[in-house]
């Protein structure tokens, strides 16, 4: 009897960790070449990426304040030009860029989920120029929901 109460309840903790949401806030210094965050992501699922606050980051004499990167019209119009100069060419200034363990580089954009192409350590950057991280300052705080397992749409 006590067997099977034990093997139960290992299964309902099974259970519970399979459907669980992984929640927490991340933080991406815009002066780390890559900003591990220490939050593991898992192949296939989707993610929730929000800016909790960017209040202090800079690009030289640019504010940032969401994941899109420059605010500026004026400086996306001169800068332009040296599109090829970033990390991401086809991202925009200072977007924020998210990879798993160094790889897959994806943007992440606050219209729509990340999902993540392996499992493994979300590290970040911001899309600068790879020699143009000493003029930046400051950290972004990002909030990250794991959406939930909806068993009847998985493979
Ligand atoms: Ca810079």
């Amino acid at each position: 009897m006590k067997q099977k109460s034990f093997l139960l309840c290992v299964a309902f903790l099974l259970w519970v960790a399979h459907f669980s949401v992984q929640a927490g806030d991340i933080s991406v210094s815009s002066t780390d070449f890559w900003a591990n965050t220490g939050f593991h992501v898992e192949k296939g699922r989707h993610y929730h990426i929000a800016v909790k606050n960017m209040a202090d980051v800079w690009d030289s004499k640019i504010p940032v304040r969401d994941l899109g990167g420059w605010p500026s019209p004026l400086a996306k119009i001169l800068y332009a030009p040296l599109f090829w100069m970033r990390r991401r060419p086809l991202d925009p200034w200072f977007s924020v860029i998210a990879t798993v363990d160094r790889r897959h580089p994806c943007r992440l954009r606050a219209d729509r989920d990340y999902v993540a192409p392996a499992s493994g350590e979300l590290v970040c950057y911001f899309n600068d120029a790879p020699f143009a991280y000493a003029n930046n300052k400051g950290t972004a705080v990002l909030s990250i929901v794991q959406s939930p397992r909806i068993p009847c749409c998985e493979k």
